[in-house]
C-alpha cells in the first residue's frame, strides 16, 4: 500500500463517517437540520476554496521568489486582506442570517402541535399540553411530516435540548420558556442529547424522540391519557 493511501485512507473514512449516524447534524432528517446541514456545507466549500486560492499563492512565491512583487504591497492588503475576506464574510453572514431566519417558530396558519420538555439534572421530561390528561414521558412523541414546537424549560440548572438531525439546539433556562421548532420528514426514533454541560450526569443525559404517522400519534395520546 502506498504511504499516501496509509494516510488519507482512514482519514477520509473518518471524516465521511461523520456524516451519517444518530447525532449527525449533516444526516439531515428534517427542515430545520437541512438548513444547518446546507449552511456546514457552504462554509466547508468556501473554506475549501479559500485555503486552495492560499496554497497556491504561497506555492508561487515559494517556487518563484519575488512573483507578484510587481502588484504594490498596499493593493494586495486592499484586495486580498480587505476586499475579499469583506466580501465573502458579507455573503456568508448574509446567507447565515437567512437560513437562521427559517428555523424560528414564526406564526403557521395551522398552530403546530406543542410539547413541553422540561430538563432536570439529568434527564428529560417531556409533556404534551393539548392533549389533556397526559402524563409526562420520558420519550419525546411527535407527529411526523409537520411542524411541532417544542417548549424548552429547566427546573434547576441551564441544560440544551439538541436533537442533531432534527433541529439546532436551544438552552433549557429555569425560569424561562424557550420554543424551538422541530420536524421529522419522516416517522422514526431520533436521539437527543443535553448539549450543556450540566454537572456529573451530563452525559447520561440523552433522550429519544419518536416520531409517528399523525393518526398513530393521536392514538398514541390517546392511550397515554386513559393510562
Ligand atoms: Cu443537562
Amino acid at each position: 500500500m502506498r504511504p499516501q493511501a496509509i494516510i488519507f485512507g482512514p482519514a477520509i473514512a473518518l471524516l465521511l463517517g461523520g456524516c451519517s449516524g444518530a447525532l449527525s447534524t449533516l444526516d439531515a432528517a428534517g427542515p430545520a437540520a437541512a438548513a444547518i446541514a446546507d449552511l456546514w456545507w457552504v462554509m466547508f466549500w468556501a473554506s475549501v476554496v479559500l485555503f486552495l486560492f492560499v496554497a497556491v499563492l504561497l506555492w508561487i512565491v515559494w517556487k518563484r521568489p519575488g512573483a507578484g512583487s510587481t502588484i504594490a504591497p498596499l493593493r494586495w492588503i486592499v484586495w486580498g486582506g480587505i476586499a475579499m475576506p469583506g466580501l465573502l464574510l458579507t455573503i456568508l453572514v448574509g446567507y447565515a442570517l437567512l437560513m437562521g431566519e427559517r428555523l424560528l417558530p414564526h406564526a403557521l396558519a395551522e398552530p403546530p402541535t406543542r410539547v413541553v420538555a422540561h430538563g432536570v439534572m439529568w434527564r428529560w421530561q417531556f409533556s404534551y399540553p393539548g392533549a389533556a390528561d397526559v402524563a409526562s414521558t420520558p420519550i419525546l412523541h411527535i407527529p411526523a411530516g409537520e411542524p411541532v414546537d417544542v417548549v424548552v424549560t429547566s427546573g434547576d440548572v441551564i441544560h440544551s435540548f439538541w436533537v442533531p438531525r432534527l433541529a439546532g439546539k436551544i438552552d433549557a433556562i429555569p425560569g424561562h420558556e424557550n420554543t424551538i421548532r422541530i420536524q421529522a420528514d419522516r416517522p422514526g426514533v431520533y436521539r437527543g442529547v443535553c448539549a450543556e454541560f450540566c454537572g456529573t450526569g451530563h452525559t447520561d443525559m440523552r433522550f429519544t424522540i419518536e416520531a409517528h404517522e399523525r393518526e398513530a400519534f393521536e392514538t398514541l395520546m390517546t392511550e397515554l391519557a386513559n393510562g
